[in-house]
């Protein structure tokens, strides 16, 4: 490849590296003069129609994409069997060599990394396209420090992504969601797992589910709870808040996971803020989930009016969600210490301004004089989780909140297990202990989804699998059966009918058609019978009288049959065309004719190559040579059309002159030279 030119253009330079399906090389483009780099579908690929189809898949929906955080498309081109996309050259290295470097990234450039990620993918999931195979590969880092998101290769526009081939499951199965590992329904909140893994990763320098086979991978990712990068790694410096953003990326269900990019990034702007307060004291990273709004150290140190302002009700929010409703006594009184040190009354809410602020001091203080100090401000009682699965949701609700802790219904689905209005799933598992007021989400039940069977009769049965998993059903028995009026390969019949209500995996069973029977016969003897009889004794066996013809015959009587293009005996599909040639009765003499030179001609042998039809699957070549107003079968066989083509040796003398039928049908007649 180096030194070719693809598309007139761009000039291979060397290679870059490889995946599993394609080889990067860097190139220059000679009309724009610049460094481009080029994906070439490897070699062994291109004859296979499924990789082609990905291969030309990334390019069309990469190709719609233009952010600063994902690897821009130029051009797409094949040349020669070489399917290539020019794309943007990034000048650094992939984030899994740049982990296996570093062995593991600070917080503060995990969070950079992810969240140059989600922005890409939050522009990728606007244009309807969910990238479903987010790995450490496919992150490219510049030297500059930016994220930029390649391989496209297997994502598909979100609006048909409900159609998931569960034959084929696509993906890097440690970065798999799930859903994926199902395979199931894909969404945007996929690609936010797979990024949930992706960061595991960057924290700990390991993902969370590994083993020896990709089959067990899969299998942990589906029912394994990952073990938090704190607990898996004692001495890991993370704060609990980007230890819970992980965390909730890698929820099992999709409905317990960030909804949406956005609420993702959101989640890493708290932890900008978080990080501005934590600048002024280390010891706040170990403190319990606590999401303080987004301000930096600058603006705490410039004017204290301004910032409380800033920090008003998001500190407010944050303070009770982590104190609790219930501390609000405990705000109270430190409010109360303030107002009466004060001597001037502000209005309410300058006060409540001055609360915060104090109330940050506080916790500024009581770190700096101790954590001891800090833990008495911060004590909340606890409470233990218990099991909500199949309750009734008002009964969950009300036992969530007696205890104090808010109930949340984050979805609520179809299920067969659960009748409607049961709790299917919790977000927080029984026997955690949890502060007031932290929320517990479920997912209820909708009961049984209505399932009607789809028509299938008149489909392909290649078809009917992805019909049948859409509507949440699963192929049942096929069997195949001849027919003269639905062609091969089509659904004849279903079992049950369309329209019949069914459960969610029940199973249809179907009848492919497989073209109408061919019944096969001996032929019969026609020699020396009269034409009326040989004709007859043809219908009777189900075949067709062909053409007749006449020769003379020293031995035939005038009037028999001499000769039949099928020999006796041999097997014949019914309803084939029989020729026959009659006896004409014995030629007048003739003096012999001497041969010039009275040399024996020469005998050659030539090759007849027989080209086989494509739709059907076995045919019926005769080869006849016709002699004098006469034929004789030469060959007569029923031939296998995956062998393309058929090759009859032949030995003749001078030119001679064939016919070549198919199924009956003349297709050539064919002049040899045998000299
Ligand atoms: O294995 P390394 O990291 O050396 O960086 C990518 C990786 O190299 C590089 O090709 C290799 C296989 O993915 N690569 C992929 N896309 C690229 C691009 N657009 C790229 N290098 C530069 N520009």
């Amino acid at each position: 490849m180096i030194g070719k030119i693809l598309g007139n253009r761009y000039e291979i330079i060397e290679k870059i590296g490889g995946g599993g399906m394609s080889i990067v090389y860097k190139a220059k483009c000679r009309v724009l003069n610049r460094y481009v780099a080029i994906k070439v579908l490897r070699d062994e690929l291109t004859s296979d129609p499924e990789f082609v189809a990905k291969f030309k898949q990334e390019s069309l929906s990469a190709a719609s994409l233009a952010h600063p955080n994902i690897v821009n498309i130029y051009d797409t081109g094949i040349e020669e069997d070489i399917y290539y996309i020019v794309m943007e050259f990034v000048k650094g290295e992939t984030l899994k060599k740049y982990i296996q470097k570093k062995g593991k990234l600070s917080e503060q450039e995990t969070v950079k990394i992810s969240r140059q990620v989600a922005e890409a993918l939050k522009h990728a999931h606007t244009n309807n396209i969910i990238h479903r195979d987010i790995k450490p590969h496919n992150i490219l880092i510049t030297e500059e420090g930016i994220a930029k998101v390649t391989d496209f290769g297997i994502a598909r526009a979100a609006t048909s992504s409900t159609i998931n081939n569960t034959s084929n499951v696509i993906g890097s199965v440690h970065y798999f969601s799930p859903e994926q590992a199902r395979g199931g329904y894909v969404d945007d909140k996929s690609d936010i797992y797979s990024l949930g893994i992706v960061m595991y990763e960057m924290v700990t320098g390991v993902v969370p589910f590994d083993a020896d086979n990709h089959i067990s991978v899969a299998m942990k990712q589906i029912q394994e709870k990952p073990i938090p990068p704190s607990k898996k790694f004692k001495n890991l410096e993370i704060s609990k808040n980007l230890e819970d953003t992980i965390m909730k990326c890698l929820e099992k269900h999709q409905s317990f996971r960030f909804q949406n990019v956005d609420e993702l990034i959101k989640a890493f702007d708290s932890m900008n803020g978080f990080r501005a307060v934590e600048k002024n004291d280390e010891e706040l990273i170990d403190s319990p989930t606590i999401v303080l709004p987004a301000i930096n150290a600058a603006d705490l140190s410039d004017n204290n009016e301004i910032n409380i302002d800033i920090i008003d009700e998001n500190s407010d929010k944050a303070f009770k969600s982590f104190f609790g409703e219930d501390s609000e006594v405990e705000n109270k009184k430190i409010k109360n210490n303030n107002e009466n040190n004060k001597e001037d009354k502000k209005e309410k809410k300058k006060n409540r301004n001055i609360t915060i602020a104090a109330v940050l001091s506080a916790l500024v203080v009581a770190v700096i004089g101790g954590v001891i100090g800090l833990k008495a401000i911060m004590y909340v009682p606890e409470v233990t989780v218990p099991d909500l699965i199949g309750k009734n949701e008002e009964e969950a609700q009300k036992i969530i909140v007696d205890l104090g802790l808010t109930f949340k219904v984050a979805n609520r689905e179809f299920n067969n297990e659960f009748e409607e209005g049961k709790i299917v799933d919790q977000s927080v598992e029984e026997g955690s202990k949890l502060k007031e007021n932290y929320p517990v989400e479920v997912v209820v039940s909708k009961g049984e989804k209505a399932i009607t069977v789809p028509n299938l009769i008149g489909r392909y049965a290649i078809e009917a699998g992805i019909i049948l998993s859409d509507a949440g059903l699963n192929e049942g028995k096929v069997t195949e059966s001849n027919s003269d009026s639905v062609p091969s390969g089509q659904i004849m019949d279903q079992y049950p009918a369309a329209t019949t209500p069914a459960n969610e995996d029940d199973r249809v069973d179907y009848v492919v058609s497989i073209g109408p029977k061919i019944t096969y016969v001996p032929m019969p003897n026609l020699l020396n019978l009269n034409l009326e009889a040989a004709k007859l004794v043809i219908v009777q066996n189900g075949l067709a009288v062909g053409e007749v013809t006449e020769e003379t015959s020293e031995e035939i009587e005038k009037g028999l049959v001499l000769r039949q293009s099928v020999a006796a005996g041999q097997e014949v599909a019914q309803g084939t065309s029989i020729w026959m040639t009659i006896s004409s009765g014995k030629s007048v003499e003739e003096p012999p004719v001497e041969e010039p030179g009275g040399e024996e001609p020469t005998t050659g042998s030539y090759p007849l190559t027989i080209s086989l039809p494509k739709n059907k699957d076995k045919v019926l070549v005769v080869v006849q040579k016709i002699i004098d107003g006469g034929r004789e079968i030469i060959y007569s066989q029923e031939v296998d059309t995956k062998e393309q083509s058929v090759i009859i040796n032949i030995e003749d003398t001078g030119i001679q002159k064939y016919d070549i039928y198919i199924d009956n049908e003349l297709i050539e007649t064919a002049e040899i030279n045998f000299e």
